[in-house]
């Protein structure tokens, strides 16, 4: 039997709407990678600024990572592709990996 006009406007929906998990992209230091190499990777695929960029890159240097920012799972793969293939274009060994935030 079909619902009348007025049940079918008591039926509930409920929106299951749940947040996206994210992901930190962390970079690694390494002995051979230019600061300014570094420095410009952080401001082109990371949207840093000039100083964030050398903040963050000196906390990698002297700390060994960093956690550079968090992202969808997507856009934290291809914001490492990215890393790494700008790295190998210029034979620098430059890596990043990635945890949950
Ligand atoms: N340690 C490198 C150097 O002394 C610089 C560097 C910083 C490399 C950060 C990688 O993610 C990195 N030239």
């Amino acid at each position: 039997m079909a619902f009348s006009p007025d049940e079918e406007a008591s039926v509930s929906v409920k929106p299951k709407i749940t947040e996206p998990e994210l992901y930190w992209v962390v970079m690694l230091n390494d002995d051979y990678t230019p600061m300014d190499f570094v420095v410009n990777v952080l401001m082109s695929v990371f949207d840093k600024n000039p100083l964030e960029a050398t903040e963050l890159m000196m906390t990698i240097h002297n700390k060994g990572s960093a956690r550079i920012a968090s992202y969808v799972y997507d856009i934290a793969v291809t914001k490492i592709s990215r890393v790494h293939d700008e790295a190998k274009k210029n034979n620098f060994p430059l890596r990043c990996t990635m945890e949950p935030a």
